[in-house]
């Protein structure tokens, strides 16, 4: 049974960064969140159609994210050394900082937004401009042979039909195959109190309880969990057919079990946490305007998107964002119309506080920034509670 627990009201698409006179149509639709009593998998109640936010024009860029970058040429040589796979498919790859760390010859690229598929092809990669589903697996065997090797960063969590996912995994990977996918934490999310993980995109938020579930009953086993830092926290999850199972498993069950994910309860508790969040950072912008103070955002992340709408967050409190994204620059946030500016054409010095859209890079951009600081500049953040900080 789907019991609905967290309603994050209307709700833009996450990456839909406006020109001005694209304000009329804007699409909106409702965030409300469900958790399913059977698998234990926490999902978006309505989802929104997949076309409308992977297109050509998704502004996502992962290389803009510097620190990514290094993190998947880790990932890449560590998955190399210990499974040497000789073919490899990359399920949403962007721009592609995973797989440019693979041969060109025995790597294959599959991604629905047509504006990183060309940028893959122009590294030299076959890429499928396509989502993820069987059709697009059998047709890729048939030409290429099975892959000894399916990997997707925060990509699987996105697909709505898991089911058709695993299914079309299954069908292209070898016998001794790994498929191995990373994705934001549930337990994390619930920890942190960081519900801006949740926006159109993140149609699940996964638990490896949930996984474990969904993927048993289509011929996969979760063989081992790596519990990572990035985007908030992260789990990378390893799966096989046949492989021993680690202990990292029943290790990470058991602490999403000992913090109640199976039960409604904590769900709904969290949604009150989420309310209170909402509260607090309404009162201390608004205060914070009271008393003159300038503020601005550094990095125009999805996750703002449903921290501004759902908390009726406007220019009148936030007056721009900072990002490094060329694609983001010169536009509008979506629904909150906060206009998005290149970091470099803007004097930090001239606001009093920073909201850190991009909280998951805190530390990094607390390092850049110093000299913010060091002028008496103060950072809010809102996970995992609403704080100053400097
Ligand atoms: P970042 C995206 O979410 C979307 P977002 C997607 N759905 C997903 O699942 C997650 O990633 C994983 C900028 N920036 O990575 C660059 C600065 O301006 O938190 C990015 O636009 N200055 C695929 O959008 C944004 O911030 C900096 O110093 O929530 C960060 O976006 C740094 C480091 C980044 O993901």
């Amino acid at each position: 049974m789907r019991k609905e627990f967290l309603d994050l009201g209307r709700q833009p698409i996450a990456n839909k960064f406006l020109k001005e006179d694209e304000y009329e149509g804007e699409f909106f639709y409702d965030l409300k969140v469900i958790f399913d009593e059977d698998t234990k998998l926490v999902s978006l109640k309505d989802f929104v159609k997949p076309e409308l936010m992977f297109n050509e024009d998704y502004a996502y860029n992962t290389s803009m994210s510097y620190p990514m970058v290094k993190h998947f040429e880790l990932t890449a040589n560590m998955l190399k050394e210990e499974f040497n796979p000789k073919t490899v498919l990359e399920i949403g790859s962007n721009d592609g900082p995973f797989i440019k760390n693979f041969d060109t010859e025995t790597s294959i690229c599959v991604e629905p937004c047509e504006n990183f598929a060309k940028k893959t092809t122009d590294m030299g990669y076959r890429s499928y401009i396509s989502f993820w589903d069987t059709d697009v697996s059998h047709g890729i065997k048939e030409i290429h042979g099975e892959m000894d090797l399916v990997y997707a960063a925060n990509c699987i969590c996105h697909i709505q039909n898991l089911d058709e996912c695993f299914a079309a995994v299954n069908n292209i990977l070898s016998e001794d195959g790994v498929f191995v996918f990373e994705d934001p934490s549930l337990l994390r999310m619930l920890e942190r109190g960081s519900y801006d993980q949740i926006y159109d995109e993140h149609a699940h938020i996964f638990s490896v309880t949930a996984l474990n579930n969904i993927l048993i009953n289509n011929g996969l086993t979760i063989f081992r969990v790596d519990n990572l830092s990035v985007h908030g926290g992260s789990n990378r999850i390893y799966v096989a057919r046949n492989r021993p199972v680690e202990f990292s498993v029943a290790e990470n069950k058991q602490r999403e079990y000992d913090f109640g994910i199976n039960n409604f309860q904590t769900y709904e508790i969290f949604a009150e946490r989420v309310r209170k969040s909402k509260k607090d950072l309404v009162e201390l912008l608004t205060k914070l305007k009271g008393e003159g103070k300038r503020v601005v955002s550094i990095g125009a992340t999805s996750k703002s998107t449903t921290v501004f709408n759902y908390c009726d967050i406007g220019e009148s409190l936030i007056e721009c964002i900072t990002d490094t994204t060329p694609d983001k620059q010169g536009l509008l946030a979506p629904g909150s119309h906060i206009p998005v500016v290149d970091r470099e054409s803007v004097n930090l010095n001239d606001y009093d506080y920073a909201f850190l859209g991009a909280w998951n890079f805190k530390d990094v951009i607390a390092n850049k920034e110093r000299e913010f600081v060091e002028n008496g500049g103060k950072f809010i953040t809102h996970v995992p509670e609403v704080m100053v900080f400097s």
